[in-house]
């Protein structure tokens, strides 16, 4: 299975559950453990929620680590409190124990030690600020060779941000949220030799999450993962929301269905854009994922639910 090594770090938003639950039906990656970093979450249910998920799908074998990071600029508590409600939904609920293990050491030493262990190089695929992958190049700067590939949601592009100008005074509208958590996380991670994709806002922008689309999820509520899946989506219909982390990690399973494009970038790590992705000449060589098969894509994921 070496050359499949996938380590996941998401940060507790609905989204992120549901990219745990596309990431496990593919069978041909070996999942070494799913890190939770505290940003769109509360973090005690978010670890609890993905636990109980791992729990759901039959995979108790994976371990969760929560870590410890801290972001410059908080997630609005309104998308934050979504791990509660999800750490609390039936389906998750039925059994009173939890089995997916609980790392006893923090996220970011955790991702140390499973990169270290690790017989090859492993991608990292992360659907949160990059917070927690600083943290642990921090406290060990030699991981960064084990790391094959950073798959990322994250960024914008050439379109605005979505990080708001008015609530997040000061700015000027051009970040994306998992950058500007923790501009300066970003910032050091554009610094390495590292391989990164990211799935910015210029292609999400395309891939909204509709009411039909969330109406065709319920008509295979009789499998597990699509009622949950359905339950997670009614959570967030009253807003506007995106395939973000899901059309990222769709990018593991499929990645036929995309066109990337490369792109010269720095990170702005301070002062009014702060958060921002800026395209520039001499910048860090990235990957970015610019066009799927929509059609393809909503029907694979779908399917992948459909058990
Ligand atoms: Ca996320």
């Amino acid at each position: 299975m070496a050359d499949n090594l996938v380590l996941m770090d998401h940060d507790g938003g609905v989204d992120d559950y549901l990219s745990t639950a596309l990431l496990l039906t593919m069978e041909h990656l070996e999942v070494l453990g799913i890190v939770v970093t505290p940003a769109d979450c509360y973090i005690k249910p978010a670890v609890g929620a993905t636990r109980k998920l791992l729990d759901l799908m039959g995979r108790s074998d994976i371990t969760v680590a929560e870590s410890t990071v801290r972001g410059l600029n908080p997630f609005p508590r309104i998308f934050r409190r979504d791990s509660f409600s999800v750490d609390h939904f039936p389906i998750l609920n039925e059994s009173e124990t939890v089995r997916a293990p609980l790392a006893a050491e923090t996220g970011q030493a955790f991702m140390v030690r499973v990169l270290h262990e690790a017989p090859e190089q492993v991608t990292i695929l992360s659907t949160g600020p990059l917070s927690t992958i600083a943290a642990a190049l921090e406290l060990d700067p030699s991981v960064e060779y084990k790391i094959k590939e950073l798959i990322w949601m994250g960024g914008a592009l050439n379109v605005p941000g979505n990080v708001d100008k008015i609530i997040e005074g000061g700015q000027d509208g051009s970040a994306e949220w998992n950058v500007y958590w923790d501009p300066p996380a970003a910032h050091r991670l554009w610094q390495t030799d590292i391989p990164i994709t990211i799935c910015p806002l210029d292609i999400t922008q395309n891939l909204p999450v509709t009411s039909e689309f969330v109406r065709n999820i319920a008509r295979n509520r009789r499998y597990p993962l699509s009622d949950f899946a359905g339950q997670c989506y009614a959570l967030v219909t009253h807003q506007d929301y995106f395939f973000w982390d899901v059309l990222t990690t769709a990018y593991l399973g499929r990645p036929d269905l995309f066109e990337l494009r490369k792109w010269e970038t720095a990170i702005i790590p301070d002062g009014p854009s702060m958060g921002r992705t800026l395209v520039q000449p001499g910048g860090k060589k990235i990957k970015a994922l610019d066009s799927v098969k929509t059609a393809e894509f909503y029907e694979y994921i779908l399917k992948s639910w459909a058990r």
